[in-house]
């Protein structure tokens, strides 16, 4: 065997010379931690600030004990906790979607509780809560997980923890573990979760009638966990949208390169547009979608579509026959004429789940017309058969429709082809198109993600030394410093209709057309459609000048004065 070789061999199980390296990676730390080599739990007093839903009555009837202990209101980080709690037995999970920096919050957690307490892994997720699949987490494992993307050290599921049955497995579980915490590390859905667990698990719990504490890590590359300047993004956001955004800008590239393609690019996000909207700011594309800006002003799909290819054809006229349109993966839900046939789909998919269960596709489709009012029934004829094959498979455990199935772009393009033949026919319009979602949930976080998430696992051990339960860990003022702070999940609830039944839930952040980013790109798109102003962001930095850009929409709605981030400075 050849030096080559060997060292080629060396290179497997996550030791290519990129991974051997980020390991080693420096990440900053808020000051009020301390530092790498002398880390503190910190402890935490009230801000003054208090959150309410417009359903807080309701909220604080189903959630007494928690509501009773943390009144609602925010805290932050003070300085170090002298007095931490110890021999504590935490458990930490992953839920739902994977996010670049889950591993770091473990290593966050793991630094925190020290010696002094366990920190133990729940494998795949809620599921492996409730089967009471767990490991004792060594420094070694925090030594190989340091600065790597993915969430396979544990694994992850979306199962929705909500059945009397299920309440008595997690029960079962901290028992057997003797756990004293449970870290859910999750998006909107999952830090619902935690709430109801908090709550479930809040007294009565251990052999002396005590509880189980809960504290919630807000995790999705989707972004639409945010609450003001308090959470100004999930973990996750910046890698993914900084991974799609090389790729879309080398597809941009490409495109005055061959001269001769429209792209159109699906952008993984559930619902809100706060991904396709951060790589349009990052790459400036001829086009971009955003959801939240269709339902405002109702545009139907014939308006959309029109709105392309009105872009196409003026491109056309100037001699330019390329172009990328940018399509959010939730864009079909906020189509008006769309989300009601959806609703309705919903809760007659929930109503008729067994009759359903064993159809074909096409029975599947025939059984539905039959249920749906005529208008839904004429709408859903008039699209494709993938589309309504999608639009009828099961939803995912929380109710959701499973949006990143539906080939949404191709049916755009389909569309725009038609519409263009049909008024404009001599118009070259050529299309390929791509999905961008899965390629950026795992990639090893940007530095921004590293050191977010190491901080965010810091103050989320922090917060279980120091006796709280039902709380969200967050780090706000990224550009200046980082501070830790805890946000009362019991603020965030309010009542929204899912799976055909009304349900207590955190609320998604929808990107907001009033926003500034919103206001800049509106502002800058229709210069953008008729010319290539295009960038290209290449691939995320580590290391050197480009490695500390805080997410555009991020330093725009927050008002930063510029893109750096600052934690620990
Ligand atoms: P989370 O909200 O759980 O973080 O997941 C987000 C997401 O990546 C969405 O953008 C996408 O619609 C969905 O997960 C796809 O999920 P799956 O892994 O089940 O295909």
């Amino acid at each position: 065997m050849s030096n080559l070789t060997e060292s080629l061999i060396k290179m497997e199980k996550h030791n290519s010379i990129f991974e051997q390296q980020i390991r080693k990676l420096d990440v900053p730390i808020c000051k009020v931690f301390g530092n790498m080599k002398s880390l503190s739990p910190v402890e935490f007093s009230e801000t003054g600030e208090t959150l309410s839903t417009k359903d807080t009555a309701q909220v604080n009837e189903s959630f007494k004990n928690c509501v009773k202990a943390s009144g609602n209101k925010v805290l932050a980080a003070t300085g170090t906790n002298k007095n931490p709690l110890s021999k504590k037995r935490v458990a930490v999970l992953f839920s739902g979607g994977p996010a670049p920096g889950g591993h770091n919050v473990v290593a966050g957690l793991y630094k925190i509780l020290g010696k002094e307490n366990t920190l133990l892994g729940v494998k795949a997720g809620p599921k492996g809560l409730l089967e009471g699949d767990l490991f004792e987490i060594t420094a070694a494992d925090i030594d190989s997980i340091m600065n790597t993307g993915g969430f396979d050290f544990l694994g992850s599921d979306r199962t929705k923890i909500k059945s009397e049955e299920q309440f008595l497995s997690v029960k079962k579980t901290c028992l057997n573990h003797k756990l004293d915490a449970i870290v859910v590390i999750g998006g909107d859905d999952s830090n619902t979760n935690a709430a109801i667990l908090a709550e479930y698990l809040s007294s009565d719990i251990k052999e002396d009638g005590s509880g189980v504490q809960v504290i919630g890590v807000p995790k999705t590359i989707d972004g639409d966990l945010q609450i003001g300047d308090l959470l100004p993004i999930s973990f996750g956001f910046d890698t993914a949208t900084k991974i799609y955004s090389e790729l879309v800008g080398n597809i941009l590239q490409d495109t005055p390169s061959s001269r001769k393609y429209w792209h159109f690019v699906k952008l993984m996000g559930r619902s809100a547009s706060h991904v396709a909207l951060e790589v349009a700011l990052q790459t400036k594309p001829a086009v971009a979608l955003i959801s939240e800006e269709v339902s405002e002003k109702k545009m139907s799909l014939a308006e959309i579509v029109e709105s392309i290819a009105k872009v196409v054809i003026e491109r056309s006229n100037k001699g330019i026959n390329h172009g990328v349109v940018l399509v959010p993966e939730g864009i079909i839900e906020f189509i008006p004429e769309m989300t009601s046939l959806i609703e309705e789909l919903n809760e007659k998919i929930a109503v008729y789940e067994k009759e359903m269960h064993n159809l074909s596709g096409v029975e599947k489709r025939e059984f539905i017309y039959s249920k749906l009012t005529a208008q839904h029934a004429q709408l859903m004829a008039t699209l494709p058969d993938y589309i309504e094959d999608m639009l009828l498979a099961e939803r995912d455990s929380h109710g959701n429709l499973q949006v990143s199935l539906i080939p949404t772009e191709q049916l755009l393009i389909d569309m725009v082809k038609s519409s263009i033949k049909a008024t404009d026919p001599k118009v070259p319009f050529k299309t390929l198109n791509h999905f961008f979602g899965y390629e950026g949930r795992c990639g090893a976080p940007s530095l921004f993600d590293a050191a977010y998430c190491l901080n965010l696992g810091l103050t989320a051990a922090s917060l279980i030394l120091s006796g709280k339960t039902g709380y969200m860990a967050s780090i706000c003022d990224l550009n200046s410093g980082g501070k830790p702070v805890a946000i009362p999940l019991t603020g965030l609830l309010n009542i929204e209709r899912r799976h055909g039944k009304d349900e207590m839930v955190i609320e998604k952040a929808l990107a907001k057309t009033d926003s500034e980013a919103f206001k800049y790109f509106a502002e800058r798109r229709n210069i953008w459609a008729k010319e290539d102003l295009f960038a290209s962001p290449g691939p995320r930095q580590l290391w050197g000048p480009a490695s500390k850009q805080t997410p555009v929409t991020v330093a725009l709605n927050r008002k930063y004065s510029n893109l750096d981030f600052k934690i620990g400075e």
